[in-house]
């Protein structure tokens, strides 16, 4: 036992003051904090997000829907900051209970259909467009295995490793150890799965390429936790090849910058209501007016 063993009381508290990067918009309680309406703007599908992974997910989607020519794939995104709290509105919460970004609605039906979960979110616009996730039953069956893969593992990589290694407000040995060991026999998994096809579930690109590029495509380009070097990132040979050739994707490069609030600042497109907000909307643009 280490002198900082910590021995559970019978029943948990609330500590307000327990640290880390995040602790002040966490709670041991659901709901609203304030009321706030979410604005609607013109088009069928109203995204309400944040460019992190889980947002990217869908906005690469979406991108890659009207590059494919889906014209009923436009889009308003609009920002939920959810550093700021922007996640426990009461207009946000009505949409997703579980206050977290991205969260959609889709106006074409009567009433409007909430979409939450980026997996639900991924799953909803393939059905919808009938786009990214193949009909035949075993690649259709095993684009869901990956997505669903991805459902379960970030979690380890994000909450786990991420959470330890970047944003805990002290190193510790113990959690690191665990989940960079979990996090890279995941990056061992798809790296094999990646080995002889193009796609992570075949030769076409799909919603699991969609959910599963943002994480751990990010990981291997060196963009979390600051990680690269710890977790030896490039001799995942095979997911630095598919982590780079969507990387280069138009619609990718698009996808990335919606709802983004960090980097350069022609990089981000706070809010996304019209193609052409990616030339004339960017935060360098909007700081030149
Ligand atoms: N399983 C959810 C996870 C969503 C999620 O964790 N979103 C994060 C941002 S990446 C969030 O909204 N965090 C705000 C909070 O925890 O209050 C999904 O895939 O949609």
């Amino acid at each position: 036992m280490t002198a900082d063993a910590y021995t559970p009381p019978r029943v948990w508290t609330w500590d307000k003051e327990n640290g880390g990067e995040f602790a002040s918009t966490n709670r041991p309680i659901a709901g609203a904090t304030h009321d706030k309406d979410l604005p609607v703007g013109q088009h069928p599908l109203q995204l309400y997000s944040q460019g992190t992974p889980n947002g990217v997910k869908i906005t690469v989607m979406l991108e890659e829907l009207l590059e494919a020519g889906h014209p009923g794939a436009e889009y308003d995104a609009w920002l939920i900051r959810i550093g700021k709290g922007d996640q426990f509105g009461s207009g946000f919460v009505e949409i997703n209970p579980n206050s977290k970004i991205p969260a959609m609605v889709d106006h074409t039906t009567t009433p409007p259909t909430r979409i939450f979960e980026s997996g639900s979110i991924l799953l909803y616009l393939a059905e919808k467009f009938g786009a990214f996730l193949p009909p035949e039953h075993h690649a259709r069956t095993e684009t869901l295995n990956w997505l669903f893969w991805q459902m379960g593992s970030a979690p380890y990589l994000g909450g786990g490793f991420g959470h330890f290694y970047a944003y805990a407000p002290e190193k510790w040995e113990y959690p690191i150890n665990r989940y960079a060991m979990e996090v890279k026999r995941q990056m061992d998994v798809l790296d094999r799965q990646l080995a002889d096809q193009k796609y992570v579930a075949g030769d076409d690109l799909t919603i699991a390429d969609f959910a599963i590029w943002p994480w751990y495509g990010g990981l291997a380009m060196g963009w979390q936790y600051n990680a690269a070097e710890f977790l030896d990132v490039q001799s995942y040979a095979h997911v630095q090849r598919w982590a780079r050739a969507l990387h280069d994707r138009p619609a990718f490069r698009r996808g990335r910058m919606v709802n983004r609030v960090a980097g350069d600042p022609s990089s981000q497109l706070h809010e996304r209501h019209a193609a052409s907000d990616f030339e004339t909307r960017t935060q360098d643009k909007i700081a030149a007016e």
